[in-house]
């Protein structure tokens, strides 16, 4: 691979030309499709997503290179009952006839990858042969002439132009979550995506429509400028967002492609909406799993982190099972499910195949984004084998994790950070994942507990005046970082836990508070506000809420980007559709789960 400048990038004319020339053969494939009537959404009342397993309606080739979560395509694809031929090597993409072409991390290492194998010119060759082929991701951008990200990478040159960093001041990269589109043409591919809807996007880095690739550009979106969020030319089509974790709305994009509903057109059928467009503020629902004490792995609700029931022989608690609670979230409208394996400090991550299980299952019918944490460190086991955190994260993301969150590991690495006065050598936990799986792949977990002090020269740590004084009418807080499920409290606090996890490629913050874990009363709004102004990644609210009210407060009062809720869901006090039926009562944008599969 050549690494080469960002502006030097010389448009590879051959590779345009020669999918020019073969593009033609496919405009006859294209009529016989065009011929065919628009297929019709079926309605449908929400419920899990049937798994197609009785007979397969088809084979489809995936291009699995080893570029982050292929699982969910796989698990998205068989779900609509097709069958799924993973491929690596020149002759499986050659032998194709529908191909698609994944990837989540980083473009050079993707181009490594695709480079060392002899790729690239069999994805030319198939691009350019007029078979179907569908990018996702970093498939969208890999089609580009070339990326700023890693140093400026030279691309598969098939699509005009330089995909680029977000920019913008304050702008919290990455761009994740639910956004709206702006379609500039109709096609047979996002027939069943309503206008103004929301798909899932997960990404830092970006291609923008100019005049050299208008002639691709399909749907558009906004996020600190317009950029491209999908493209087709015949049967060439890929999205920057992610239709195996956009829901029923994003299988039906797949559905479309496999059928070979894909027709386009023509010009301006559908247009962002003026009103409620934008990023949505996500609504995350949290389980927090364990084994009890007869060793089943239950969802468990704590009081300040305490599990136990008070009145019976003090069990743990038990509020369901991990796969079921999941997939019911996921139908109610959840934009994203987390799993917490909170004695995973103690416990040895590899050999929790429960859990493991939990993601492979979950993941087969959830089609939004897993996160799971609990355990991600270094550790050596029983028998004398050591295991490093990226290998733990590993297996989580092979059985179908989308992110994994690293709590306790995260507040050793950020005292060890401050010692060193910010110096980095690529070894933590944090770097070693963000820079293999990228850095929207990265959460940092923080469990803390307020510090009351009467004057901020008693702590090293950023203070704020409290509107709740402490218990002997401290005007003073900080925020105190815990380890090991809040059992032990560190020198540190959230909010420079949070800094030190920017700066070494967390891409996000999941920020619980153990005093208002369980009790109702709604978030932190201090501690919220603290920590989402001091960082540019998402920030996720945590513990606390107790009402729908209590979300649309969270968003109106502070800069986090998704609210995170366990014990009302899990009680069935609060559906995840009365949540966003109040966001969206208060005009905070929000994304609907619609069933049109
Ligand atoms: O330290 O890397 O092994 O990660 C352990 C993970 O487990 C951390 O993410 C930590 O937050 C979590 N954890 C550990 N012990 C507990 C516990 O409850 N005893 N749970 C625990 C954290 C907090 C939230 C909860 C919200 C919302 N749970 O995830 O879901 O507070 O609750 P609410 O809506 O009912 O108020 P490592």
């Amino acid at each position: 691979m050549i690494a080469t400048s960002v502006t030097t990038l010389a448009p590879p004319l051959a590779a345009r030309a020669q999918f020019e020339r073969r593009g033609a053969r496919a405009l006859a494939r294209r009529a016989a499709v065009c011929a065919r009537p628009a297929r019709r959404s079926a309605i449908r009342a929400p419920g899990p997503i049937r798994v197609f397993a009785a007979e397969s309606r088809g084979e489809v080739t995936l291009l699995d290179y080893g570029a982050g979560n292929v699982r969910s395509v796989r698990n998205a694809i068989q779900a609509l009952g097709f069958t799924v031929k993973s491929v690596d090597d020149p002759a499986g993409i050659a032998a194709a006839d529908k191909l698609i072409f994944p990837g989540v991390g980083a473009y050079g290492s993707a181009m490594d990858v695709l480079t060392s194998r002899g790729l690239v010119d069999p994805i030319k060759d198939y691009v350019a042969s007029g078979k179907p082929f569908m990018g996702v991701c970093l498939g969208l951008q890999l089609l580009f002439d070339g990326s700023e990200e890693s140093g400026g990478v030279e691309g598969l040159g098939i699509i005009p132009g330089v995909v680029g960093k977000f920019r913008g001041d304050g702008l919290v990269v990455p761009h994740i979550g639910w956004n709206t589109l702006d379609f500039k043409r109709d096609t047979g591919l996002m027939a069943d995506v309503p206008a103004g809807d929301r798909l899932y996007f997960v990404h830092s880095y970006r291609a923008t429509p100019d005049a050299n690739n208008e002639d691709w550009v399909l749907a558009t979106c906004e996020y600190g400028g317009e950029f491209i969020a999908a493209v087709q030319k015949g049967e060439v089509m890929a999205c920057q967002f992610h239709p195996e974790k956009s829901g029923e709305k994003g299988l039906s994009i797949f559905r479309n492609f496999l059928e070979g509903n894909t027709e386009e057109r023509g010009a301006g059928a559908k247009t962002r909406p003026t009103v409620d467009a934008g990023l949505a503020k996500r609504v995350i629902a949290c389980l927090d799993v364990r084994s009890n004490d007869a060793g089943d792995l239950v969802v468990t609700k704590g009081d300040s982190y305490d599990v136990r029931e008070k009145d019976t022989a003090g069990d743990v608690r038990n509020l369901g099972k991990p796969v079921e609670l999941a997939g019911k979230y996921f139908t109610q409208g959840a934009d994203e499910v987390a799993f917490l394996n909170i004695t995973g400090y103690r416990d040895l991550p590899l050999t929790d195949a429960p859990m493991l299980e939990v993601l492979r299952r979950s993941s087969e019918t959830v089609f939004v984004p897993l996160t799971v944490g609990g355990g991600i460190r270094d550790f050596t086991d029983s028998n004398g084998v050591s295991y490093t955190a990226l290998e733990v994260a590993a297996a989580y993301f092979k059985a179908g994790a989308d992110k994994v969150s690293i709590g306790s590991d995260a507040v050793y690495v950020a005292e060890q950070y401050y010692a060193n006065d910010g110096a980095k050598d690529g070894r933590t936990s944090i770097e070693q994942i963000s820079e293999r799986y990228g850095v929207q792949a990265m959460v940092v977990s923080i469990d803390p507990r307020r510090a009351y002090v009467r004057d901020p020269s008693e702590t090293k740590n950023r203070c704020i005046k409290t509107s709740r004084p402490g218990p002997n009418g401290e005007e003073y807080v900080w925020f105190q970082c815990t380890v090991k499920g809040g059992r032990e409290g560190r020198d540190i606090g959230a909010y420079e836990l949070a800094i030190a996890m920017e700066d070494l490629g967390c891409g996000e913050i999941l920020l619980n508070c153990i005093d208002e874990d369980g009790q109702g009363n709604g978030f932190d709004h201090e501690l919220v506000g603290l920590v989402s102004d001091a960082v540019t990644i998402p920030v996720i609210a945590s513990s606390g809420a107790g009402e729908p009210k209590h979300f649309t407060d969270v968003f109106n009062a502070t800069k986090c980007s998704a609210a995170l809720a366990a014990g009302i869901f899990h009680r069935g006090e609060v559906d995840i559709s009365e949540v966003k039926d109040h966001m969206k009562g208060g005009k905070i944008p929000t994304n609907e789960f619609r069933s049109v599969l």
